[in-house]
C-alpha cells in the first residue's frame, strides 16, 4: 500500500527543511552549505571536520539523492521515499532508523550519546534553520533533562515523523515545523 497523504506531507516537510539555502531545490550546495556551517559553528580542527565533511555527504547521498547526481527535486525525492515503502514497510522503517541514527550521531560531537541544546541549535541552524527562539522551544518539547536529551529519543522522534501514517498521533518534528522552524 502506498504511503497516505498525511505521511507524504511529511515527506514534503521533510523535504523543505533540507533545503538548507532555501532556492526551492535540494542540491549539493545545500550539503556545502551545512557542512561548513556546522564545522565552523562547532570550531572543529581539521582532523574532525573532514570527517563531518566526509559523514555529511554520505549521508545525503545515501538518504537524500538516493542516486540522483547532485540534485533532487520533490517529486523525486517523494517517488524514492514511497517506492521503498510501498516495497517493504518494515525495511522501510530500518533504513530510516539508520538513517537519522547516522545524522544525530554526526550532530553528537561529543559522542556523549545525547543531544545538548548547543549541539541541537548548532545543527538547525546549520540546515538553515536560523530562528533560535522557534529552535530552542522545538528542542524543549523533548523534555530535557539537565539540558540533555537521549540521542535515541531524537532519532525515535524522527522516525516516527518518516514513517507513520497515523495522522492523530501528535509528531513534536511535524509541530515544530509547522511552527516555523
Ligand atoms: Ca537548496
Ligand atoms: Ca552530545
Amino acid at each position: 500500500m502506498a504511503a497516505n497523504d498525511f505521511l507524504v506531507s511529511k515527506w514534503k516537510i521533510w523535504y523543505k527543511s533540507l533545503d538548507v539555502n532555501h532556492d526551492g531545490t535540494i542540491s549539493m550546495e545545500d550539503v556545502e552549505e551545512s557542512r561548513q556551517k556546522f564545522s565552523e559553528l562547532h570550531h572543529l580542527d581539521a582532523e574532525k571536520k573532514k570527517m563531518v565533511m566526509e559523514n555529511f555527504e554520505k549521508w545525503w547521498n545515501e538518504y537524500v539523492f538516493r542516486g540522483k547526481k547532485g540534485e533532487v527535486s520533490e517529486t523525486q525525492f517523494i517517488e524514492a521515499l514511497q517506492n521503498d515503502y510501498k516495497a517493504d514497510k518494515d525495511k522501510f522503517k530500518k533504513q530510516m532508523e539508520t538513517c537519522f541514527d547516522t545524522i544525530f550521531d554526526v550532530i553528537d560531537t561529543n559522542k556523549d550519546r545525547s543531544i545538548s541544546e548547543d549541539e541541537f541549535l548548532i545543527a538547525f541552524e546549520a540546515y538553515g534553520h536560523e530562528n533560535v527562539a522557534l529552535d530552542t522551544k522545538f528542542f524543549k518539547a523533548y523534555n530535557p533533562v539537565d539540558g540533555l536529551v537521549p540521542l535515541k529519543d531524537i532519532v525515535a522522534s524522527w522516525v516516527d515523523f518518516a514513517t507513520s501514517s497515523d495522522a492523530t498521533k501528535p509528531s513534536v518534528v511535524k509541530t515544530a515545523f509547522e511552527a516555523g522552524v
